[in-house]
């Protein structure tokens, strides 16, 4: 078991999880249980970075942790835990935010975007947010970080951070590579093709969430936007119908290549309804397995109790193997 390589990520309960973070994140964790020893956690101090109103977030909580064990999460296999139970996180987000620049977090292209999007509430948090990002993953020294795209600049800080520790106080910190999937990295939202798609988008029809029900799934799929072309074919000036090759090879396999050939002469309205039910067939189980775990709150919390426990052990020795490289009296 131990000789086995390491793996770490962890999820926001920002919101509905998409077939965005499933396809870009979620179906690596779940794939990399049996070869890699897995830590996975709901990254829930993340999530305050953008308001969050209390009671739905205590929900939202409940429901991704629910969700990530619906996915087929094992927690005997890996451990699974929430982020803010173990203080280790934010005190060693703190010791690394005197070896980070403002400057290199000043570039980050998500708090750009965040702070766009949310102009009325540009918070130090959401700023300092990749440093907590860093602390996460090197408390546990993964060899690989499962993520999509969108998080490739955050793990190079992530990087970047652990390198320059390693190198005022000395070896600590192992250096962690991302792990992205060849499809399905970036999912593209389904009304603009041009933007990712987020769970946290006011347009409900631009993304899927993983617990839609089957017809809703399909609606959205027909309503995606395309072009005013008819063919299936994947080209850069035709983003929207990319977007639904991709997904859409994605969940099954197929190379975009086959996926051009199997609609041949065949019209948008067809291709839209074989990625919608393929991405439903898919989705249906996680459903109907997530109904059944989050009805039983006690069993949660036994659970993430004990992935807490587990986390803490490993989070622990890190942390203070940190501190005493930077001279502080244990
Ligand atoms: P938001 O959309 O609210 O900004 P998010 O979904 O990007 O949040 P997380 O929940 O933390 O943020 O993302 C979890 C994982 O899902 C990350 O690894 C992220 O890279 C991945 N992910 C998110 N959106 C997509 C997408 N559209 N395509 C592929 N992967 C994605
Ligand atoms: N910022 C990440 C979520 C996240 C994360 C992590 C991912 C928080 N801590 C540690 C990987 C490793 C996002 O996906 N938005």
């Amino acid at each position: 078991m131990d000789d086995k390589k390491k793996v770490l990520s962890c999820i926001q309960p920002s919101g509905m999880l998409t077939l965005g973070n499933y396809l870009g994140a979620l179906k690596n964790w779940l794939n990399m249980q049996d070869e890699f020893q897995c830590t996975y956690a709901v990254a829930d101090l993340h999530a305050i970075t953008v308001r969050q109103d209390p009671q739905k977030f205590k929900g939202q909580i409940y429901s991704t942790f629910a969700l990530l064990l619906a996915l087929g999460i094992d927690p005997e296999k890996s451990t699974l835990f929430i982020q803010s139970h173990l203080p280790e996180h934010t005190a060693l987000s703190w010791a690394l935010s005197s070896v980070t620049q403002f400057g290199e977090l000043s570039r980050m292209t998500q708090f750009k975007a965040k702070s766009a999007l949310h102009a009325d509430n540009i918070n130090v948090g959401l700023f300092s947010y990749p440093v907590l990002m860093a602390a996460d993953i090197l408390l546990y020294q993964p060899d690989f970080v499962p993520v999509g795209a969108d998080q490739k600049q955050h793990l190079e800080i992530a990087r970047d951070i652990a390198m320059r520790f390693n190198r005022i106080y000395g070896e600590v910190f192992k250096i962690p590579e991302p792990y992205i999937p060849k499809i399905g990295a970036r999912v593209m939202s389904l009304q603009d093709p041009e933007k990712k798609m987020s769970k946290s988008d006011d347009n409900i029809n631009s993304f899927v969430a993983i617990l839609d029900d089957r017809d809703t799934i399909i609606r959205k799929f027909k309503r995606a936007v395309t072009d005013s072309e008819s063919s299936v074919r994947l080209s850069e000036d035709k983003p929207g119908v990319s977007n639904l090759i991709n997904i859409y090879s994605a969940v099954t396999g197929k190379t975009a290549a086959k996926v051009e050939k199997e609609f041949e002469g065949k019209g948008y309205g067809e291709f839209k309804l074989a990625v919608g039910e393929a991405v439903a067939d898919e989705l249906a189980p996680i459903k109907e397995r997530y109904e059944k775990i989050i009805a039983d709150k006690a069993e949660l919390e036994r659970i993430f109790r004990a992935g807490d426990e587990r986390a803490e052990r490993v989070a622990r020795k890190t942390y203070f193997k940190a501190m005493k490289k930077m001279g502080f009296v244990l």
